[in-house]
């Protein structure tokens, strides 16, 4: 048996404002990054399902915190939480910081939230905005539970595979371990279901 073995995936809820939020119930993954970077295909092939969260090639495509909850074989749930994205510069400012509060609220003060998945391109790297969002996650453990950061690139397919090693090693030589994902490199999924595992342990 894998762990990438969900036998059953599903929209629990929207929100885009905290009244929203459904009920904080289990434990939460929530996948963090700038716009576009992959993060509800990321969710997708976690999930083995081609559209629970919608994805577009125009950014800002997830807007409101989407919540799904999945079941592996083996018996553990787990809410899976689509972000939308940061760095959008489409949107007024008066809406772009809505949407700062009610993610950074959602960051700080969740308490099911067990471990958040930072996305970074794996050609960008990590950059200030990520540097901040790690930054935020450290100082929420000082005012509630501790949330383990888990660092994966996307995109691995746009370099070439003897560049691969390298580009992963140097986005994580500052910080925690980085996973390299593509939605074209189908043994990448399993290699973040590793890493989520032990990040929830
Ligand atoms: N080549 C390649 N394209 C990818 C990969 N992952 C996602 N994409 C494409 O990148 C675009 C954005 O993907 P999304 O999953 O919608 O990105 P997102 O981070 O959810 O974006 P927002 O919801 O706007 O924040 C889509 O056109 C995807 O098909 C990947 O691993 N490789
Ligand atoms: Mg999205």
């Amino acid at each position: 048996m894998t762990t990438f073995d969900i036998v059953d995936a599903r929209f629990v809820a929207a929100a885009h404002k905290p009244a929203e939020l459904p009920p904080p119930i289990g434990i939460e993954i929530a996948f963090a990054g700038r716009s576009n970077v992959g993060k509800s295909s990321l969710l997708n092939r976690l999930t083995g399902r081609k559209s629970l969260a919608r994805t577009s090639s125009t950014p800002g495509c997830t807007r409101g915190i989407m919540f799904f909850e999945a079941r592996a074989r083996d018996g553990l749930e787990l809410r899976l939480v689509d972000l939308p994205g940061y760095g959008y510069a489409q949107r007024s400012k008066q809406e772009r910081q809505l949407w700062a509060d009610l993610i950074e609220n959602y960051l700080l003060e969740r308490p099911t939230l067990t471990s958040v998945v930072v996305l970074v391109d794996v050609r960008r790297g990590l950059e200030a905005e990520e540097h901040d969002l790690l930054k935020l996650l450290e100082d929420r453990g000082s005012r509630s539970r501790q949330v383990s950061p888990v660092i994966v690139a996307t995109k691995l397919d746009r370099v070439p595979s003897s560049q691969r090693r390298a580009a992963l090693a140097a986005i994580g030589r500052s910080g925690p371990r980085v996973i390299g994902f593509s939605t074209e490199l189908p043994e990448t999924t399993e290699a973040v279901w590793h890493g989520l595992r032990k990040a929830i342990a």
